[in-house]
Order: structure tokens, then C-alpha cells, then sequence
């Protein structure tokens, strides 16, 4: 995944030709589009190859069961195309090595959610979030998944696991982070969906949350 405008599309509509048409309007302006259930449920696993033609696919499937079933999933998840699955990594370190084992024979990319981004991610996985970062880090992943609306829990995660892991950051916008902010913090792509997908012209809100990135965050860079 090459790093330019450091902005990852949340792709969450339902429809395939909107999906479509989103994703190919606004690819100047994303490093990647992510997938997740809303998308492929509604319109099957067909919609990551589709997809593909305009940008590298990450499945948000958030995966989080024993190792056996980890493994079957991801396979299916790297046999339809995608570039990278998002994991969950409360499930321990078997769980998680099961994925990166498939990532691995694949050629593909983990990445692990370390704590969320909505009001409820601060109840459970918050107080465990920096333990799973290091774990997700000694155990080979590619990335980690955290959370935009805590710019501070970014840069904690940042300072904990250095320079080896990339962070995606989602909960710009519709969550209330702030793109340039999480960025400073320490994260290498913000993951934006609503503020996007929803605007009147999704081409022009990613443009202009793209030049947002770009100006840092008091405009001066
Ligand atoms: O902690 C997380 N928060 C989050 O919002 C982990 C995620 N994977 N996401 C996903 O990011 C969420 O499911 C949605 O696809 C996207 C954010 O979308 P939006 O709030 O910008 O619309």
C-alpha cells in the first residue's frame, strides 16, 4: 500500500453500483478503499475483485475466533483478493498467528485492532489496547488499527510499538477526529467513511479532507 494522500476509504454502502462508482471518483484520493460486512454482505465477496481496479482492498472483517476458523477465513478473505484483513487481536496470540500465517502464504497484510474508536471502545478494550499492540508487534503483524477519536491513545500506541507497525486510523469526521491531528499523532492513514460516502459530491469531500491532511494541523505544513 503506497503512502500519498494517507486516507483510507471506508466504503459501507450497500449498493454495488454506488460502491462502484464511489470508489472510482474519489481513487485519486485514497491509498485504499476498505471493505467491510454492510458491502460484502449485501452484495457478496464478488465486490473485492470488482473493487480492486481502482485501489488496494482491505477487509474489515474484524476477525476474532479460534485459530482454525481464523485461518479459514482469511483464506477465503486473500482467495477474493483483498490486500490486507483487519483482525481483532482480544482473541490472543494463536488467533492472531493463524492470520498472519495466511497473510504470510499469501503475500498479504494483518492488520490488528489494538482498541476502538467509538464511546464503548474506552469500556473494555481500552484498558488492554497497549498490551495487544505489543503483542500484534512480537507477533509479525503488518499493522494495527486505532482509534481517531483518542489522537492521544494514538500517539501512546506510536511510542510503544516505534516505527515496526504502520497505524489506520479510523473515526475522522462522522466520529468527530480530526484527519491532520491523528496523523500528527503518529498514524500513517486516517480510514474516513460517512464524511465521504454521505457528501453531496464524495470526490470533493475527499479532496478536501486530502488537502486538510496535507496543510497538518494549525494549516502550516
Ligand atoms: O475502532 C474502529 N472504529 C471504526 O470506525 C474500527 C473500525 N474498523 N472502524 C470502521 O471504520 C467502521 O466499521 C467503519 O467502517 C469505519 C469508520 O467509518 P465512519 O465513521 O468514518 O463512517
Amino acid at each position: 500500500m503506497e503512502k500519498k494522500s494517507c486516507m483510507i476509504l471506508a466504503l459501507d454502502v450497500s449498493d454495488r453500483e454506488e460502491a462502484l462508482k464511489i470508489a472510482e471518483d474519489v481513487s485519486e484520493f485514497v491509498d485504499a478503499v476498505k471493505v467491510g460486512y454492510p458491502l460484502v454482505l449485501a452484495t457478496g465477496l464478488g465486490i473485492i475483485r470488482e473493487l480492486s481496479e481502482f485501489a488496494p482492498i482491505i477487509a474489515d472483517f474484524k476477525v476474532a475466533d479460534i485459530p482454525n476458523t481464523n485461518r479459514l477465513i482469511c483464506e477465503q478473505v486473500f482467495e477474493a483478493g483483498a490486500d490486507a484483513v483487519i483482525v481483532q487481536g482480544f482473541t490472543g496470540r494463536d488467533s492472531l498467528d493463524a492470520c498472519i500465517e495466511v497473510a504470510s502464504e499469501y503475500g498479504k497484510d494483518v492488520f490488528v485492532v489494538s482498541e476502538m474508536s467509538h464511546p464503548g471502545g474506552a469500556e473494555f478494550l481500552q484498558p488492554v489496547g497497549e498490551t495487544i499492540a505489543r503483542m500484534a508487534a512480537q507477533a509479525g503483524a503488518f499493522g494495527l488499527v486505532a482509534p481517531a477519536t483518542r489522537p492521544e491513545r494514538v500517539k501512546a500506541i506510536r511510542e510503544i510499538i516505534g516505527d515496526k507497525l504502520t497505524i489506520i486510523s479510523p473515526g475522522v469526521g462522522a466520529q468527530g477526529g480530526k484527519a491532520s491531528d491523528v496523523i500528527a499523532a503518529g498514524a500513517d492513514w486516517v480510514i474516513v467513511g460517512r464524511s465521504i460516502y454521505r457528501a453531496d459530491s464524495p470526490r470533493e469531500a475527499a479532496r478536501e479532507i486530502a488537502a486538510e491532511i496535507e496543510a497538518g494541523p494549525n494549516g502550516e505544513n
